[in-house]
């Protein structure tokens, strides 16, 4: 009774120039329902983006079918970010069309260029976290494995930052106001959701408690899946993201029915908990709707998956079928989701629930700020989610004993590894939960595992040593190279063929190449013609006007004070100060343009002041004739995925300057290597594996290392003599503290300046001069042109170990086991 052409998918025309214009001028006229001479740019983009999807979509439903008949053990990626970036040049790519696409755009009086930047990214993450689960997608679809990603479709993901008269001010990201092309939602595959209420317990004859939550309201989840491809490879993974939406029965629970309009408003507060993403990184507060966030992602993602098996699926073998592979502890909730589902759903006592859930869980911890690491009021988890609350109870119970088993009276050890806090409120560390649970924890650089072992979870990790593993974070090449860097890209596949952009670890084949004078010519031009991209986008971005012909020199990542982008400033400053007050001369000054792109936590107060300092610097700087142009102080606004792919192929200096242990791992520094930058930076995150890899050579260390942070700390910090003792600090400092800087007044820099003399956590003064000292290394260097040159061909050349589809072969072999399926 079906037609025959039903049995497989409708696939589009064969991918010729006029097949794809055919598909794309139906597309406008039935889609859009436009002619094209009356179509507006976004109109073309739309139709543009649905043919690319078309093109897609029967590998889409292939991958999908395999997956589902083929019952093997699929990845689901729980995070709550997704910083996706845009999607158009991405999917070309992936998919082979890219030449085929301009032609027809061309052969329609269209340009593929001008459609690419109608494109408003996804910015659906604050950073480095959510960017590594995009790039996760990738390299797993690339690898052909099976993954299902799950998150949050926010409706305003990272606020849009401007500057007024140098501060940052933050407008919404209305990311969907012309409509999103790569989505599908399916409303009518939509999950209800629970929240608050009540836990009943009955106890039956023999004595047997059975808990049943009476909840108060639920929500909505509506599922949006997105194409995920794979690199030429004909894969088309899934990322499925949530939206909120009211009930009916919402409406006239909680808010007075009779009323109508009342009760229509009150579906806003049911779509509110997928309205925006969190713009903090750093300093999670506990509030309740971001609570909400968590819970209704992970409710949705785990019903979702358990369904997808089927009917008769025995839950058991869940084990066998999915590993959820939580990303920081935003996720962790889904732990006592879980256990509530198997329980009080399906009715397993509590040991053979437990037996399957600690099955199903892997963790991975981004931080080393204890500041950042998520605790929930046990006042709040139980308002909102009572019955979990008694479950992560019981588990607690469960696991202090085996910790009592192990150090019998070891009291205070009981207390410091309870997953149930005592202060400053009664709490939940989501982190030992996240612990307790998973089968492994992993850190992503080698020094930050290392420092999750013997400090933030030593005593877990005592308890359990195996379950403690690094995997070092990676960045897919398809983006952060070949789509970013189509210069560099063409001259190493001219040199060493295409297979490095499914292996990156072939970019160790160009190593020979450093010592080839011709190469380096045209490596060279490669970075110079970065640079002309890159004026050029600046120039109608932001009106800035670039030097092409300075050293670039760039710093780029939320802004945090322990990341010090006032390290940064304090050389830039110190650097002018000399020339003002005469002790250089600015014709000895090597040209440098610095670039900072960062976004603050729209309350993270400190962090602003020092975004304000920075634009005022730039404004000083650039238009004091005694710099006679030789130093130049950039600040576009609005750092995002997209700007830094214009910009990381165009560095030729990376800046990884934290306090050494405190980045996790950092993913930018990475990206700037395997462009060619090179980096100056601490001994810290991913930037140690770096220098072992690109030698020490090739490579500007400075600052304390870790132990020697540790022992400053214990023996007791006092930046003021520092800035005492040292007189090129000291009048750095002076200089911005004399208002050079705010037309006169003393007041507007104060935070900064009196809180890295009088405190400092991050101990800027502290490795200032070893800083100052690799700068001048780095003048020096450039000064070698050849020389020089050759360093940034090896850094490109022995980084290919960063490749995130090394760090899921990593994943896969150490924690999932999953296979790659074709
Ligand atoms: C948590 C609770 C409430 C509100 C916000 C948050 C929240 C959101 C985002 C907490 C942390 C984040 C993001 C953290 C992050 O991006 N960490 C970075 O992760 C990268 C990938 O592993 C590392 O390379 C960086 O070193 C690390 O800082």
């Amino acid at each position: 009774q079906t037609h025959p052409l039903a049995l497989a998918p409708v696939t589009p025309p064969p991918p010729t120039v006029d097949g794809f214009v055919k598909e794309f001028l139906h597309e406008l006229n039935t889609d859009q329902g436009v002619a094209l001479s009356r179509s507006s740019i976004n109109d073309q983009y739309t139709a543009l983006a649905h043919t690319v999807r078309n093109y897609l979509t029967a590998r889409w439903l292939e991958t999908g079918r395999k997956q589902r008949e083929g019952h093997t053990k699929s990845v689901a990626y729980l995070s709550a970010e997704y910083l996706l970036g845009r999607q158009l040049g991405n999917n070309l790519l992936a998919a082979n069309l890219n030449d085929v696409a301009r032609k027809a755009l061309e052969s329609c009086g269209l340009s593929l260029d001008t459609l690419r930047a109608q494109e408003v990214e996804p910015g659906l993450g604050n950073g480095g976290l959510g960017r590594l689960a995009a790039c996760f997608i990738d390299s797993l679809a690339t690898m052909n494995v099976p993954c299902v990603g799950y998150g949050i479709r926010y409706e305003y993901g990272i606020f849009r930052q401007t500057f007024v008269n140098g501060e940052q001010v933050e407008q919404p990201d209305s990311w969907l106001a012309l409509g999103n092309p790569w989505e599908i939602a399916h409303p009518e595959a939509a999950v209800k959701v629970n929240f608050g209420g009540r836990v009943e317990t009955v106890t039956d004859e023999a004595g047997v408690a059975t808990s049943t939550w009476v909840p108060e309201w639920n929500v909505l989840g509506v599922p949006y899946n997105i194409m995920v491809p794979g690199y030429l490879n004909g894969r088309v993974n899934t990322l499925r993201l949530w939206s909120a939406q009211a009930t009916q029965a919402f409406d006239l629970s909680i808010f007075n029915a009779g009323d109508y309009a009342q009760a229509v408003r009150a579906q806003t507060f049911a779509e509110n908990i997928s309205k925006v993403l969190y713009p903090e990184d750093s300093t999670p507060q506990g509030k309740e709707l971001r609570l909400q966030q968590q819970y209704f992602f992970v409710a949705c993602s785990l019903r979702d998956f358990i369904d997808n098996q089927g009917e008769d699926f025995d839950l058991r073998d869940l084990p066998e079928r999915v590993i959820f592979q939580l990303n920081d502890t935003h996720p962790v909730i889904a732990v006592p989701e879980l256990m509530r589902i198997l329980i009080d759903e399906r009715g397993f006592d509590w040991n053979d629930a437990w037996a399957i859930t600690s099955k199903c869980f892997a963790y991975t911890c981004h931080t080393l700020l204890p500041e950042a690491l998520e605790v929930w009021s046990v006042e709040l988890l139980g308002r909102l989610l009572p019955r979990h609350l008694e479950i992560i109870y019981r588990i607690n119970t469960e696991f202090l004993e085996v910790v009592r088993e192990r150090w019998p009276d070891d009291y205070l050890r009981l207390g410091r590894m309870s997953i149930v806090t005592e202060y400053p409120e009664r709490g939940i560390r989501m982190a030992y939960l996240a612990t307790v649970a998973g089968i492994k924890v992993n850190g992503v650089a080698a020094l930050h595992s290392q420092l999750l072992r013997d400090k933030v979870l030593n005593d877990f990790a005592e308890l359990w040593p195996d379950k403690f593993i690094n995997v070092t974070n990676g960045v897919t090449p398809r983006r952060f190279m070949k789509l970013a860097n189509p210069h560099l890209s063409d001259l190493i596949t001219d040199t060493i063929g295409t297979g490095w952009v499914t292996d990156l670890e072939r970019l160790e084949e160009l190593a020979p190449y450093a010592d080839d004078a011709d190469f380096r010519a045209a490596f060279r031009e490669a970075k110079h013609a970065n640079k002309i991209r890159l004026r050029d986008r600046l120039r109608v971005r932001d009106g800035i006007e670039l030097p092409t012909d300075h050293m670039l020199d760039v710093m780029v990542k939320r802004l945090h004070e322990y990341k010090r982008q006032t390290l940064k400033l304090l050389h830039i400053v110190s650097l002018y100060e000399q020339i003002i007050s005469g002790k250089v001369d600015a014709a000895d000054v090597t040209p440098r343009t610095f670039v900072f792109g960062a976004k603050a936590a729209p309350g993270y107060r400190m962090a602003k002041n020092i975004i304000h300092l920075i634009n005022n610097v730039g404004e000083v700087v650039n238009n004091d004739p005694a710099v006679e142009g030789r130093l130049k102080v950039f600040f576009p606004a609005n750092y995002n995925v997209t700007l830094a792919e214009r910009l990381i192929p165009a560095a030729d200096l990376s800046e990884q300057i934290s306090l050494a242990g405190m980045e996790a791992s950092g993913t930018g520094n990475m990206k700037f290597a395997l462009n060619g930058a090179i980096t100056i930076g601490t001994d810290d995150g991913a930037n140690v594996e770096i220098r072992k890899l690109v030698g020490d050579d090739n490579f500007f260390l400075f600052g304390m290392d870790e132990p020697q942070v540790a022992a400053l700390g214990a023996k007791g910090y006092h930046p003021g003599e520092y800035y005492e003792s040292d007189p090129r600090l000291k009048a750095t400092l002076d200089l911005i503290a004399s208002g050079t800087f705010s037309n006169g007044d003393h007041q507007t820099f104060e935070p900064v300046v009196s809180n890295l003399v009088h405190n400092d956590r991050f101990m800027a003064l502290a490795d200032f001069t070893s800083y100052i000292e690799a700068q001048a290394k780095v003048d020096a260097a450039y000064a070698d042109t050849e020389a020089w040159t050759r360093s940034a061909i090896l850094n490109v050349a022995r980084c290919g170990f960063f490749s995130s589809d090394r760090s899921m072969k990593d994943y896969i072999k150490l924690i999932w086991g999953t296979n790659p399926v074709l």
